[in-house]
Formats: structure tokens, C-alpha cells, sequence
């Protein structure tokens, strides 16, 4: 039987996102990737899958959706190289791990880079366009004013306290993988895993990692560098920086769409 094909429909910038494409990546799994815009995104995700968050990832002729269930596809399409340890106490670990990124870690750390981000439309929807066509660029910049409060609202953005509290989850899940990477740098068991995968890639935003999928666009607006400055001495970023320098490898997709 044929490999079924494989297809990424994500966001370009996307913490959840970029979770699924280290999953394909690190299983060396030949996908291309189409990207959507935030907001114009909803009719086609629902259409495929009856929701609107991505990643979601065709296999064949079935769409899975939810970054959690795409890595649990690839780990029984494609076993080796594994990203759930052997050992079930470790692999429970590290299914717990990801399950509090997945649910409180990454809503909490785009809450927070949001409060800040959207406010600079410009680079926003810059960056979300990129390598798309210039006049669908102008487009999305236009619309933005539309987009802008669904996305607040959508992403937490909802009041001060909100917010506070979504930079507080932001420091306690950096000071957790400082704390909790044992002596191979590693958050369930000793190896790399699922646990490192979620954690790393969900708190990617704090920082910049050196990686064509991640790397901010350049110039950056005041407000992503005083983001970036804000947790550039954290033992969490470092942490990240040195997973994504050892397990990130090069992307595997084709360009994107
Ligand atoms: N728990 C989901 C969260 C996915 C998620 O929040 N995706 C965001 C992008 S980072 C999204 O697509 N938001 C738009 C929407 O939900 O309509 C997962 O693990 O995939």
C-alpha cells in the first residue's frame, strides 16, 4: 500500500503549531505544510474537522486535530524514533507533562505575548502573512481591525487580572523545566520525549530560538524585544534553547503554501 500523504494546515507562528511540526520533523516524516491566516482560517478548519483550532494534520483522507492526538498518530505510524519512553511510570510522566502544557502552559504563555503583541498590527499580521502574496498581506492588514478583538477574546486577553495571572503561569512553567530537567536536561526519563517536545515548543515563544520555523522576523517592534528581554536570563529559556539546539534538527516539510 502507498504512504499515505501527509499535509500540516497550521499557523506560521504558532506554539501549538510548531509543536506538530517538531513532531513530523523529529520522526523524519516527508509532509507539506499549508498555512492559514488567523480568523480566515475558521471556515476551512471547521469545514475539515468540526472545530477551528489548528495544527491539524491529514493523513490520507483522515483529518486529526490537536496537537496531543497528531503525536500520538505519528507515534503509532511511525515508531522510531519514539518520543514516549518505554517505561511506564516515565511514560505516564511524561503524558502528564504534556497534558499541563497542552491545557495551562500554552494558553497561559500566548495570553501573556498577546497582551503585548497585538497591539503592534504591523508586525502581527506580518508575521502570520509572511511568504504569502503581497496583495493577500495588504488584505489581512486591512481586515485586522476585524480580527484583532476575536483574538483577544479568544486568546484570554480579557482584563488585567487575566493577564497578570497568564505571566505568572508564563515564570512558573520556565521555573518548572528549570527545576524538573534532571541530569540529561531531560523532563520524563532519559531521553528525549513527548514531555520535552510540549514544553520546549510551548515556551519556544518565550524566547528566540535559532530555528527557520521559530525565528522572529526581523526588525522587531519595541514591545517583542522588551518580550524577549523580559525572560532572556530565566533558566527556563536556556533550557529551551539547549533542547531546540540538541533535538530540533532541520525542517522537513517543503516550503510552505
Ligand atoms: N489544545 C490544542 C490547542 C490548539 C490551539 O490553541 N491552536 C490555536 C493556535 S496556537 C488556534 O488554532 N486558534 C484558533 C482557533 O482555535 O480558532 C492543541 O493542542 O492543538
Amino acid at each position: 500500500m502507498d504512504a499515505p500523504t501527509i499535509e500540516l494546515i497550521q499557523f506560521r507562528y504558532s506554539h501549538f503549531n510548531e509543536k506538530a511540526r517538531w513532531g513530523l520533523d523529529w520522526k523524519g516524516v516527508p509532509h507539506t505544510r499549508r498555512s492559514l491566516l488567523p480568523g480566515p482560517h475558521m471556515p476551512t478548519i471547521r469545514r475539515l474537522t468540526g472545530q477551528t483550532g489548528t495544527p491539524v494534520v491529514r493523513f490520507g483522507q483522515r483529518f486529526v486535530h490537536g496537537s496531543a492526538r497528531i503525536l500520538e498518530q505519528l507515534e503509532t505510524r511511525y515508531p522510531d524514533p519514539p518520543l514516549l519512553p518505554r517505561d511506564p511510570a516515565q511514560r505516564r510522566r511524561a503524558l502528564e507533562i504534556q497534558a499541563h502544557f497542552d491545557d495551562v502552559v500554552g494558553p497561559a504563555v500566548r495570553c501573556a505575548l498577546f497582551s503585548e503583541l497585538l497591539d503592534e498590527p504591523d508586525y502581527v499580521c506580518g508575521m502570520f502573512a509572511s511568504g504569502k502574496p503581497r496583495l493577500t498581506r495588504a488584505l489581512y492588514r486591512a481586515t485586522f481591525p476585524v480580527v484583532k478583538p476575536l483574538m483577544k477574546k479568544g486568546n484570554g486577553v480579557t482584563s488585567r487580572a487575566a493577564i497578570d495571572a497568564a505571566f505568572e503561569a508564563t515564570n512558573a512553567a520556565l521555573d518548572f523545566v528549570a527545576a524538573n530537567a534532571g541530569d540529561r536536561s531531560y523532563l520524563a526519563g532519559p531521553a528525549f520525549s513527548v514531555a520535552d517536545l510540549a514544553a520546549a515548543s510551548l515556551l519556544a515563544i518565550c524566547t528566540n530560538p535559532d530555528h527557520p520555523d521559530m525565528k522572529r522576523p526581523e526588525p522587531m517592534p519595541a514591545s517583542m524585544q522588551a518580550w524577549l528581554a523580559r525572560w532572556a536570563d530565566h533558566p527556563g529559556t536556556a533550557w529551551v534553547r539547549e533542547i531546540y539546539a540538541r533535538h530540533r534538527g532541520a525542517p522537513g516539510a517543503t516550503p510552505p503554501a
